[in-house]
């Protein structure tokens, strides 16, 4: 290696760029996209590196640094990447090179040489830290390893020449530090909350791990640790957090049988809805899979059997799998050897032994656990036998309102401005806030694809109300009929009659309000809108500033200073818009319609959780409460700016 000078990777770059360049040429398949989610995906796989070192017993701490030029580091205190030399085959010669760098450009290479263990890492997509190298205008690897500082730096997946020894150091561990590569992200730029988000659940996922999160950009230096000593247990209480709980206090199952690692936390509210998490592997199974269908499976069996044995139920009463997971919040983390991810996002647990396992572990846990607390027991078995009325009352309502013909009926409500595309692909419905407003926005639109529901007032608080109370309520009914799509276990995507749903409410604390519970309808009824990204909130401006003829629009009050700072103050006028009423519909059009124009926010499963966990309390009658939530909710209430 000695004789190698500067300039001599020429021959191995070639090899190197052709190894990573599948990835630079179809980025979509190993990340998922180039938008901002497959931008904060790179983070994941670096830290699934240190969670994975973490599993395997040698990591404690993960620290994740946003520098001032935008770019990121993970530092882990983990074994580090080995920097052993490796023979590898380039160019059909065999060559040696530092494990480092065969890691840093081998897809698959990071599959750890030997060991067992369970692995997160590469999981989603297979392929790690590689797949960052390949994607970063330049990436710097650091390992701390032996007494010594070793690096080496990367541009867009190529090495700029051999790993180095830099320095000495009595710490261990890898420090990578990447600028995503502009040219193949649609953004690169990093956004806090949704790091926040995700470092959060690690951290929830692996008990005892430490991560911090630092932010360095100027003016929005921020750090934060997280730590669970609890993990999901304390997951599952700060879900219920705002909720009244049955049982005195969360119960937590850890077991391992088969090789795997079964975790679950579980603890039921007063709430109608059930809130269950599955993972495999750190990963979030949002499709679900063997895991989840054996919790369910057990569930239902444990609790059937204890009402049975208990005489709370007649033997030839049966409660529903529905019934038993009404007000459930739970956590399901299985560690598996060779987790199999199936379904269309590749988000659903394949592997079939994992629905026994599963299944036997609750049924050992769950089963116990009520045996030995007969109050609790009693009081959840009544609380399923209520819930199964409930649902009886709730499916004869339905039956109801089928034969009425207001689930299906063809006529459209009488509000909907219907447009006149009927091909769903290329069509946008806007639920909008109060008849004046809509009809703006109805005189404004394109009526070609643009379809205005106009809503009055506040729609029903779903989340309280049972499923007859909410089939009665005018607003929802109408929402129902125009999008056609049914809801609950009849909902059925393909009829859904607009591409994109977007509520489009006042930059105020109403508006705010009117779009949480819009949210929260749509995460309990019709769930899939959500997950598959059909929802919307467009954003009308909150200030008009002219100047002369130039006219232009400021969203918050920062942006309104901003902007009048860059227009010169001196002749510029303010008008401050109350709502969307008070706009013209060319003003409607051209700040918050038109497709060239808007800004429209996509409504995700986050904001929409977020959302159901929240509403209840803003809508509750205690002022303060209330007030204090809007402003630690100001990011998804969006009026910080406001002085609400
Ligand atoms: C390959 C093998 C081993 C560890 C790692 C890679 C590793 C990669 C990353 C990426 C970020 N942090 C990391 N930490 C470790 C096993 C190490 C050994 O056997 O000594």
């Amino acid at each position: 290696m000695e004789e190698k000078v500067k300039g001599s990777y020429t021959a191995d770059n070639i090899q190197v760029l052709e190894g990573l360049d599948p990835v630079r040429k179809r980025p979509g398949m190993y990340i998922g996209s180039t938008d901002e989610r497959g931008l904060h995906h790179l983070i994941v796989e670096v830290v699934d590196n240190a969670v994975d070192e973490a599993l395997a017993g040698y990591c404690d701490t993960c620290t994740v640094e946003i520098a001032r030029d935008g770019s990121v580091s993970v530092t882990d205190n983990g074994r580090g990447i080995p920097v052993d030399m490796k023979k590898i085959v380039k160019n059909g010669k065999q060559v040696e090179v530092s494990a480092v760098e065969v890691v840093m450009t081998h897809l698959h290479a990071g599959g750890k040489f030997g060991g067992g263990g369970y692995n997160v890492s590469g999981g989603l997509h297979g392929v790690g830290v590689t797949v960052v190298n390949a994607l970063s205008e330049w990436l710097d690897v650091e390992v701390y390893r032996d007494g010594k500082i070793y690096r080496q730096r990367f541009n867009r997946g190529v090495p700029m020449r051999d790993l180095q020894v830099v320095g000495k150091t009595d710490k261990k561990g890898t420090r990578v530090s990447f600028m995503p590569d502009a040219d193949i992200f649609e953004t690169v730029e990093f956004n806090y909350d949704t790091i926040r988000s995700r470092l959060r659940e690690v951290a929830y996922l692996n008990k005892g791990f430490t991560v911090n999160l630092i932010d360095n950009r100027d003016g929005r230096e921020k750090n934060e640790t997280f730590k669970f000593d609890n993990g999901i247990l304390d997951f599952v209480d700060y879900l219920n957090r705002t909720k009244e709980t049955i049982f005195p206090e969360s119960l937590y199952i850890e077991k391992v049988l088969s090789d795997s690692e079964v975790e679950i936390a579980m603890q039921y509210n007063d709430g109608y809805s059930e809130n269950i998490y599955a993972y495999a592997n750190n990963i979030n199974t949002e499709e679900g899979g063997t895991h989840l269908e054996g919790f369910r499976n057990a569930l239902t069996k444990v609790i059937n059997d204890y009402a049975h044995r208990n005489n709370l139920l007649k033997d030839e009463d049966k409660l529903s799998g529905e019934d038993v997971r009404e007000g459930l919040t739970a956590i399901i983390s299985v560690k598996l050897k060779n987790p199999q991810f199936e379904g269309q996002t590749k988000t659903k647990l394949g592997n079939s032994e994992m629905r026994t396992i599963v299944s036997k572990v609750l049924i050992d846990g769950f089963g116990t656990y009520l045996e030995e607390n007969p109050g609790p027991a009693k009081e959840l078995v009544l609380k399923t036998i209520t819930a199964q009325r409930a649902r009886d009352a709730a499916r004869n309502a339905r039956e109801l309102t089928r034969r009425k013909g207001v689930l299906e009926s063809s006529t459209l409500p009488g509000k909907l401005a219907d447009c006149s595309d009927k091909d769903p692909r290329n069509t946008e419905i806007y639920i909008v806030e109060g008849d004046s407003a809509g009809g703006t926005a109805k005189q404004g639109r394109d009526r070609r694809f643009q379809a205005i529901l106009p809503l009055r007032g506040k729609i029903l608080n779903v989340q309280k109300a049972r499923l007859n109370k909410v089939l009665e309520n005018a607003e929802i009914k109408a929402m129902i009929t125009a999008f056609g799509c049914g809801i609950g276990d009849e909902f059925d995507e393909s009829k859904l009659r607009y591409d994109k749903i977007i509520c489009m409410t006042d930059a105020d604390v109403d508006g705010s309000h009117i779009r949480i519970l819009l949210l929260t309808f749509f995460f309990n009824f019709m769930r899939p809108l959500i997950e598959k990204g059909h929802v919307y909130s467009a954003m009308p401006p909150l200030y008009k500033i002219s100047k002369g003829k130039r006219i232009e629009y400021a969203y918050s009050d920062k942006e309104l200073a901003a902007k009048l700072d860059s227009m010169g103050r001196k002749g510029c006028e303010v008008q401050r818009y109350k709502g969307l009423g008070e706009m013209s519909k060319e003003q409607l059009w051209e700040t918050t319609m038109s497709p060239e124009h808007r800004t429209l926010i996509q409504m995700t499963m986050e904001d929409a959780f977020e959302a159901d966990e929240i509403f209840s309390t803003l809508m509750g009658d205690q002022p303060e409460l209330r007030r204090q939530f809007i402003e630690e909710n100001a990011k998804l209430i969006e009026t910080k700016d406001l002085d609400v």
